[in-house]
């Protein structure tokens, strides 16, 4: 797909006063799908959401699973053209969800290493259009934030976890040593969206709900409300984390969200939730960043603009998953204030990842 077979009124607008960086961007080294598969045939992963994802994108004849699954290995002439045909500046790139997160222990702490030096070496031979964060394996915490100080080393700017490890959630305290390097070294977390764990995924299997239609959705917002109940940003307040998806629904739910965890920390209800030093959506206003990832529209990014800052919310295009390059063309013409968008686009994705401001002129859409 390229821009020319877009409508007119979606073509992505033509040298924009903005760079624009796509801030949610999968891949994966080539190998790594041949780990999923021999995963899935030796029916060694204990995970319903994994196996019928990867079945799908490793089997399915469908256009959709072949061209996905070849995408996802190409950082080279491939990737670069159809950021181009959609006016993508620069990338930030992260390995695709579920990453490691799905191997045994050894081979997780292992194969992050090598997804790291691979990417981080795709990134040295065009670093003007990419960016990365570094995979981590939660199996091993003190690994995984021994890996996060080497990542930064390399140049990398943040993490990406993808939801539940083995359908066991970060708020746990065995996890906490990778929020202790994140918050320590300035890495902000993507919890980027995997399928609901085995605990609840069931009712969303029976009607094909499990995947990014939904189930990553109410599994990954969850997810943050977990790591929120149990004080890890009073613990570590200077973390910064970063969800997709126009934020998974969490902004549409602060009011009540503050209402009700208010109303169980007084009635002593639940002896998992005590009183927090600041509300729930001051967490979320003030340790956690938002793309619109998956999300082209304008009413749900206003929205998470107003209620939690336009400093806080940046473009995501969720390569190769949603390429979509009209979508590129709405959102430059989303009816917002020149400086907002700009925001958006740009400065807040330079500022969260540190991605040197580019002269316009040496933009490769530009
Ligand atoms: C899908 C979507 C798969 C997203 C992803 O990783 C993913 C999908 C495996 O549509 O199956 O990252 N997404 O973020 O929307
Ligand atoms: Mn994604």
């Amino acid at each position: 797909m390229t821009a020319s077979h877009d409508a007119p009124e979606t073509a992505p607008v033509a040298n924009p006063p903005y760079r624009r960086i796509a801030t949610e961007e999968a891949f994966c080294p080539p190998d790594m799908l041949d780990v999923y598969k021999r995963l899935i045939e030796a029916g060694k992963v204990d995970d319903p959401g994994f196996n019928t994802m990867f079945g799908f994108y490793l089997s399915s004849p469908s256009e959709r699973a072949r061209i996905i699954a070849s995408q996802l290995g190409d950082l080279g002439a491939q990737r670069l053209a159809h950021m181009d045909a959609a006016g993508v500046d620069h990338a930030v790139l992260a390995l695709t969800s579920p990453g490691v997160q799905v191997m045994e222990k050894a081979d997780a702490v292992a194969y992050a290493t090598y997804a790291n030096d691979w990417l981080v070496d795709n990134i040295r031979r065009h670093p003007d259009r990419y960016s990365g964060l570094a995979a981590v394996a939660p199996q091993d915490p003190a690994a995984a934030a021994k890996e996060i100080a080497r990542a930064k080393a390399l140049g990398l700017r943040g993490v990406i976890i993808n939801s539940h490890t083995g359908h066991e959630y970060l708020d746990d305290p065995k996890f906490w040593p990778i929020f202790e390097a994140a918050e320590q070294l300035e890495m902000p977390i993507y919890l980027h969206p995997y399928t609901p764990s085995k605990q609840m995924i069931q009712p969303f299997l029976e009607k094909g709900l499990d995947g990014a239609i939904f189930g990553f959705s109410v599994e990954t917002g969850l997810h943050m409300l977990r790591i929120i109940i149990a004080g890890v940003f009073d613990r570590f307040p200077k973390l910064q984390m970063i969800l997709g998806h126009t934020g998974e629904a969490l902004p549409f739910w602060l009011y009540r969200l503050d209402y009700m965890h208010r109303a169980g920390v007084v009635s002593k209800r639940y002896e998992a939730m005590q009183p927090l030093q600041r509300k729930v959506s001051d967490y979320l206003r003030e340790n956690v960043h938002y793309t619109n990832s998956g999300v082209a529209w304008a009413p749900s990014i206003r929205f998470v603009q107003d209620v939690i800052g336009v400093d806080r919310v940046m473009y995501a295009m969720d390569y190769p998953y949603q390429y979509v390059p009209g979508e590129v063309g709405i959102l430059d013409r989303m009816d917002m204030p020149a400086e907002v968008k700009k925001q958006f686009f740009q400065t807040n994705a330079e500022r969260l990842f540190r991605i040197a401001p580019a002269d316009a002129a040496t933009g490769a859409a530009a």
